[in-house]
């Protein structure tokens, strides 16, 4: 459910509305007066007229209507807030609710001093998407099918060459040929396991479908491919406040990750604080602090060097008493041994348990995509000490090593469940196997 909680029907519904019937809807504060004082703006009518006339027209997609809506707007103002104000009207969501999204905008706008369009389009689009319930529209797909290709450029160079060199040799779909896919996959670092289901799975499909055209080839590899990534079980929501366990090495992106997952949770409409349990460093708790304001959720932090465990207890205690849905945890990427970290983070998941039981109901472990093999021994130690239930990867705007996160993901049987592809809020997707693949075999 997004944020707007009582839309019934979205722009595609009233798309056969007769546009005679329309009647210009009190749409800000500004229109109320000027009919309060009498002087019917008739200019006013007309661009919302003309709006509503080529909004009816055009695709509907967030992108193209925010297009339309956009058209002349090059600053945050009133005019942006008028036509945000209109838009909601015209898709039934509640004036208050319409007030809170527009509030809670330029508060951010106001914090990250943005005020040119170039600065806020893509957050704006973001917030819309997740309060609009918007997000698996085919046109915020394309966006990050984009970045994500873009990631994944390098390791789909190097497959798809190779896999094209091998196929325009031979469609045998023999022993040499098969032997030889495994070396190509095995040097992309897919992972020995993941390489041998794989063959193992293409070899089954070649035979049954008695295939030799490589184009019909390369479809199956990637259904293949997608389907052996594994996704993540349907969860029942816990009794809140949900706990949510951050894991990972310093540097891969942890705090900026917890900040992308508050942030939607926000913008779903749930209150959510964040807790800082990164207390090696003064500067991370900072960090997770100003992260904090910007969103505009609670955190809860003790000065740096204390025990995490007592944070995140007390932190979940505030957050039971004063009703909170969900509560992140920030942890220590890095402490002066493995076996420290390690021991404190089990410490951690057993304070949590005692203060809220089944908590933490996620632990979470962010790894960073442009990683090489290593990523591999992290999720080893990690889930040994207390278990991952998902991974995140970050950075796959970057060089991302795309094989190995498929090693990873397969070897381990952990879902990934969102993708990172910048730096800012709005940066990070639900991850999408068949996405994935596609993007990483063109
Ligand atoms: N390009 C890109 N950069 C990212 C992404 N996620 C995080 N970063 C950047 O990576 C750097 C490290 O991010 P943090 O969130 O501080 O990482 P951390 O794991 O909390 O690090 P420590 O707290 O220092 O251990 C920052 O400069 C982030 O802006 C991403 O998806 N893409
Ligand atoms: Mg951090």
């Amino acid at each position: 459910m997004g944020f707007f909680s009582r839309i019934k029907r979205l722009w595609k519904g009233r798309r056969e509305d007769k546009v005679e019937e329309y009647k210009a809807p009190s749409l800000s504060v500004e229109s109320e007066k000027e009919k309060r004082e009498g002087k019917r703006d008739v200019d006013d009518t007309q661009w919302k007229r003309q709006l509503r006339l080529e909004l009816q027209s055009a695709t509907p997609k967030l992108s193209i209507w925010l297009d339309i809506l956009l058209q002349d707007i090059g600053e945050a103002g009133d005019k942006l807030w008028e036509r945000l104000f209109f838009l909601f009207e015209t898709l039934d969501v509640p004036p208050e609710e319409a007030r809170s999204f527009v509030d809670s905008f330029k508060k951010w706008l106001k914090e990250m001093e943005y005020s040119s369009l170039e600065e806020f389009r893509s957050e704006l689009q973001y917030r819309l998407a997740l309060a609009l319930d918007l997000e698996d529209e085919e046109d915020e797909q394309s966006r990050l099918f984009l970045k994500l290709s873009e990631g994944l450029s390098r390791t789909k160079e190097h497959l798809t060459r190779r896999i094209d060199a091998l196929l325009s040799r031979s469609t045998a779909f023999d022993e040499d040929f098969w032997e030889e896919m495994e070396e190509i996959l095995i040097m992309a670092d897919v992972g020995f396991n993941t390489t041998l289901r794989l063959v193992e799975r293409l070899k089954i499909r070649t035979r049954e479908e008695k295939l030799s055209d490589p184009e019909r080839f390369k479809e199956i590899f990637k259904e293949e491919l997608a389907l052996l990534i594994p996704r993540p079980g349907k969860r029942i929501r816990p009794l809140p406040p949900e706990v949510v366990l951050m894991l990972g090495v310093n540097g891969v992106g942890k705090t900026t990750t917890i900040a992308k997952l508050a942030y939607r949770e926000t913008m779903q409409g749930k209150k959510v604080m964040l807790a800082a349990g990164d207390t090696f460093r003064a500067a991370a708790i900072e960090q997770l602090e100003v992260w904090a304001k910007r969103i505009g959720c609670g955190f809860y932090a003790k000065e740096a060097k204390s025990d995490p465990a007592a944070v995140a207890y007390e932190a979940l205690a505030r957050a039971k008493k004063e009703g909170y849905d969900v509560v992140f945890v920030d942890t220590a990427g890095r402490l002066h041994t493995k076996v420290n970290l390690m021991e404190e983070l089990k410490k951690i998941k057993r304070v949590l348990g005692k203060q809220h039981a089944g908590a933490p109901h996620r632990t979470v472990l962010v790894l960073d995509a442009t990683t090489g093999q290593n990523a591999l021994s992290q999720v080893k130690l990690f889930n040994e000490a207390v278990g991952v239930d998902e991974i995140i990867l970050t950075k796959l705007d970057g060089t991302a090593k795309g094989g190995v996160v498929l090693g990873i993901c397969v070897e381990y049987n952990i879902p990934i469940t969102y993708v990172g592809l910048g730096e800012k809020m709005e940066d990070m997707r639900p991850f999408d196997p068949k996405r994935f693949a596609e993007a990483l075999l063109g």
